[in-house]
């Protein structure tokens, strides 16, 4: 201790690493001015440590010092998770966990307060489900830049859309798709975010029905939901919205169209050959079934003129919802397919809308298809052929622009401010970076193992920004401490500023498979600090707002109705009596105003937990149905007597029955 006081303590770990304690104080006395810790200058920090020169100019480049602020921040899918990470960029330290469709306690959501309500809006045929596979979040955008308003995830497993609202990261809305059993291509925006596209994966027949795997080709199908989304409202609106029915090939990623090719959506797929599997029977699995072909589909739907014809009334209705027939949309030009090679898995609009990108899994290019060539093929109607289920088909080498020689297994591509395209390729693990203009790679930086995707700053606009890409790499073996057998994954921040690209930092992420992520420039969210007075997880200003003074505790039908407020640091009313069996609900606001002052709400045993920003309100309804003394307190350590913040729920065991003191008795010993 007295060594600890005497020299501090990065030098005090310098005289435990062997310096006599006499050369400590001398040290200690020459650095007053320069204050480098135990070093002597930054060359002997950098020897100790064992750092090179580039070592510390990426640390230089990606450091933000306490107190300043990221310049860019990632919405990353969180994978299993289902929630979403907030990650801010150099830093690439993790600014929030938003809850999207799995209860997060630490934000209170979905432990029995009105979030509750907006999960079960999830539920799939009455089915509750409480984790979520999420791939694709996208940021709503305004002609075709993000505006910072909104973000848009995609559950794959149980096809699902969420929104989130970016005024306060919180989510606001799940959509549950009636038509399809999973989904993958989504949530992909259009550039004025007019719809959310949600695209099915795996085959199924529409509206969740059952059909034989032998009816394949007849009963099963795939499906593009065109979600509308009310800006005003900041929902999605289910009666607005409709899909299109597609080939029981598997479809997989997409992309909306922008500038020249607005009014466009491109959905890839691959298992064009159908197969379904039988491994027990012997017959081969989906993997080599589905991999025969050469090509696949690349899905090309003119989206604007579905719009019409729905509108025109060409829809058949299923679950509810205006689905566009595949015979009308093959017929009216709606749909059309084109060749794409290899297990095709990215698919990415450029910048100006001019190419499509597609990287095929099993490929070693990346294919680029020229819009132009695309449009006028459709209207001058130069067919290759139909598909079995008589959609158009282009041909291959007239659709395209080229093909770049990339590496072995590209996948997804993401754009700078120069005209370069980003690969990420997943057999060799590196970046491929290439010229949009000649097709030609100019670098490779190798990544850590297996990159899926990629991303970059502003990099789905019409003006990406450059500077940074993010490699999602898949595994992170001998890169971090071991912590047992399941990995973190690994973002990796390449600097693209420069000739060549060079990476500045590895970040693990210990709670997810992020698919995909993207990066918006902070300037454009504009986050409230605080709600307005008694604001619901909905938004709304709601019913049973409190106000200080106006606390109180009705009955009424068997229900107790609490009115409570939370302010530093007492609820009010702190003690409730009720009955066993009797049905609680407590209307709960915080009557703080002040930035970050949060309390939280529990109740032993209930199941709940809520947060309480400043503002906030929440209803809680539960059933007594245990006699006991159960304390409630706040959850966030929110002022000096934060402990002190808490109340008692007194549930009296209920009248015994006159008519049976005997049996009572005996059970009672
Ligand atoms: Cu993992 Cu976009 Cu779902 Cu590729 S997807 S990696
Ligand atoms: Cu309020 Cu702790």
């Amino acid at each position: 201790m007295r060594l600890h006081t005497l020299v501090g303590s990065g030098l005090l770990l310098a005289c435990l690493g062997g310096v006599s304690y006499a050369g400590c104080v001398n040290q200690h006395e020459q650095q007053q001015k320069v204050d480098l810790g135990a070093s002597q200058s930054v060359k002997d920090l950098m020897a100790a440590r064992g750092l090179t020169d580039a070592d510390v100019e990426a640390a230089l480049k990606t450091y933000v010092p306490p107190g300043k602020h990221d310049e860019y921040m990632i919405f990353a899918s969180g994978g299993q998770s289902g929630n979403v990470n907030v990650i801010g960029v150099p830093s690439m330290r993790l600014l929030k966990v938003i809850g999207v469709f799995t209860p997060e306690s630490w934000q209170g959501w979905g432990f029995g307060g009105d979030s509750n309500k907006i999960l079960a809006d999830g539920h799939q045929a009455g089915h509750e489900i409480s984790w979520a596979d999420v791939h694709h979040p996208n940021l709503s955008e305004t002609k075709g830049d993000y505006d910072g308003e909104f973000l848009f995830v995609n559950d794959k497993a149980n096809a699902r859309v969420a929104v989130v609202d970016l005024k306060d990261f919180a989510t606001k809305q799940i959509v549950a798709n009636p038509l399809a059993a999973s989904d993958h291509g989504g949530a992909f925006v259009t550039p004025n975010t007019d719809y959310v596209i949600e695209t099915s994966q795996y085959p199924a027949p529409l509206g969740r029905d059952y059909a034989p795997l032998s009816e394949f080709k007849e009963k099963y199908r795939g499906v593009a939901v065109f979600w509308k989304f009310d800006r005003q409202k900041g929902r999605i609106d289910k009666t607005q919205s409709w899909a299109i029915e597609l080939p029981p090939y598997t479809q997989d990623l997409a992309d909306a169209g922008k500038l020249d090719s607005d009014g466009w959506a491109f959905i890839n797929s691959f298992n064009s050959e159908m197969a379904t599997g039988g491994t027990l029977d012997k017959k081969p699995p989906i993997e080599s079934g589905a991999s025969q072909n050469d090509m696949d589909y690349l899905h090309i739907i003119n989206w604007r003129k579905a719009e019409e014809l729905i509108k025109a009334g060409k829809g058949t209705e299923i679950k509810g919802m205006k689905v566009l027939p595949l015979s009308v949309s093959g017929a009216e030009g709606v749909l059309t397919l084109v060749g794409e090679p290899k297990s095709p898995h990215g698919c990415d609009v450029t910048p100006d809308g001019k190419d499509i990108v597609v990287g095929g899994k099993l490929d070693t290019h990346a294919t680029v298809y020229s819009f132009e060539k695309v449009k006028k093929l459709i209207e001058e109607k130069k067919f290759e052929g139909k598909d079995d289920f008589g959609l158009p088909i282009l041909s291959f080498k007239d659709a395209i622009r080229g093909q770049v020689e990339i590496g072995l297994g590209p996948l997804h591509t993401v754009f700078d401010d120069k005209g370069y395209a980003y690969t990420s390729v997943f057999l060799e693990s590196v970046v491929a970076k290439w010229s949009l203009k000649d097709l030609k790679t100019v670098e490779k930086v190798k990544v850590h193992y297996n990159i899926g995707h990629i991303l970059s700053a502003e990099g789905d606009t019409v003006s990406p920004d450059g500077r940074y890409v993010v490699a999602m790499n898949k595994m992170s073996m001998d890169r971090f401490t071991g912590v047992g057998p399941l990995y973190p994954q690994n973002f990796q921040l390449v600097d693209i500023t420069g000739e060549q690209m060079r990476i500045l930092s590895d970040a693990p992420i210990g709670n997810a498979e992020p698919h995909y992520s993207q990066m918006i420039k902070v300037d454009k969210l504009k986050t409230i600090k605080a709600y307005p007075p008694g604001t619901n997880a909905e938004g709304q200003v709601d019913e049973n707002r409190v106000e200080g003074g106006k606390e109180r505790i009705e009955r009424k039908d068997g229900e107790v109705h609490v009115w409570m407020t939370a302010i530093r640091s007492h609820f009010t009313p702190d003690i409730i009596e009720v009955e066993q069996g009797e049905k609680v609900v407590l209307h709960i606001t915080s009557v703080e105003s002040g930035e970050d002052q949060t309390h939280g709400f529990t109740i032993d045993m209930y199941n709940v937990n809520v947060s309480l920003e400043p503002g906030k309100h929440e209803n809680i309804t539960f059933v007594a149905d245990a006699p006991g003394v159960y304390p409630f307190y706040c959850t966030e350590f929110c002022s000096a007597l934060h402990l002190e913040m808490q109340g008692w729920l007194l549930v009296k065991p209920k009248e015994k029955s006159a008519s049976a003191p005997e049996a009572d008795k005996k059970t009672g010993g």
